[in-house]
């Protein structure tokens, strides 16, 4: 397959300066197709894992996590941050991407660690321009939605999980079209693009504590788009 052949391409072109993963005793593990989105298992080796967390502990300091209200006045139960150019957000006046997080400034860079996974996968030239930070605690989900908030829609979203197991739930382009649900671990990476970019997915649940990344528990979920 194209994809894979690109990605072991740039793993090989990678690895000395990022370890994605060791390919002298793994290889990443093949991709798998959940509805036409693609799953590249174990994307991240646990060094790459730590180094990308203490990467997002130093964003979540510039901007912290905060909990969004979505249109609907529901506190959302996953909490969030950005970085990049802009940062989706929600209030009660709709979903969209801000230049400035809830203090006023503006959002730190994107880390060097979650370009290259981006540059990995993602099959296109154009670097993303904006990074959420999805934390998940206890008893956090995501309900069913397309990622649509984007200027064009004809760019990839790519997905990086950390931490605790999450049930990613994966349908078409219609809420009612059937769906397959799978567990992303930690260093797993997720791509909707082409058919499965405006598939509707979510998270149902995850397995709090069962991770080991994250001391105290949790998982975080990096999803970076071309926004604008
Ligand atoms: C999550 N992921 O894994 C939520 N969106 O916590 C997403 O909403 C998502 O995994 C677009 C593309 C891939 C994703
Ligand atoms: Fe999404």
């Amino acid at each position: 397959m194209g994809l894979q052949a690109i990605v072991v391409g740039v793993l090989v072109q990678f690895s000395e300066s990022f370890s994605m993963v060791d390919l002298f005793d793994t290889e990443p593990g093949a991709p798998v197709d959940l509805m036409g989105s693609v799953i590249w298992p174990l994307c991240l080796d646990e060094d790459a894992q730590a180094a990308m967390l203490a990467d997002l502990r130093d964003v979540a300091r510039a901007a912290p996590f905060r909990q969004y209200e979505t249109p609907g006045g529901h506190k959302m139960s996953v909490r969030m941050t950005s970085a990049g150019d802009v940062g989706w957000m929600t209030d009660r006046k709709g979903y969209r991407y801000s230049k400035r997080h809830g203090d006023g400034g503006a959002w730190p860079e994107i880390p060097a660690s979650v370009l290259d996974v981006w540059r990995a996968v993602s099959g296109v030239d154009r670097d993303p321009d904006s990074c959420l930070v999805n934390f998940y605690g206890e008893g956090a989900r995501m309900s069913l939605h397309q990622d649509k908030d984007e200027a064009e829609l004809r760019w990839p979203v790519v997905s990086i999980s950390l931490g605790d197991p999450g049930l990613f739930r994966v349908g078409g382009q219609a809420r009612t079209d059937p769906t397959k649900s799978r567990w992303l671990m930690s260093g797993d990476v997720a791509v909707l693009s082409g058919d499965a970019r405006l598939a509707y997915h979510g998270i149902d649940r995850i397995k709090f504590g069962e991770g080991g990344l994250l001391p105290d528990g949790g998982r975080i979920n990096v999803t970076l788009r071309v926004a604008r």
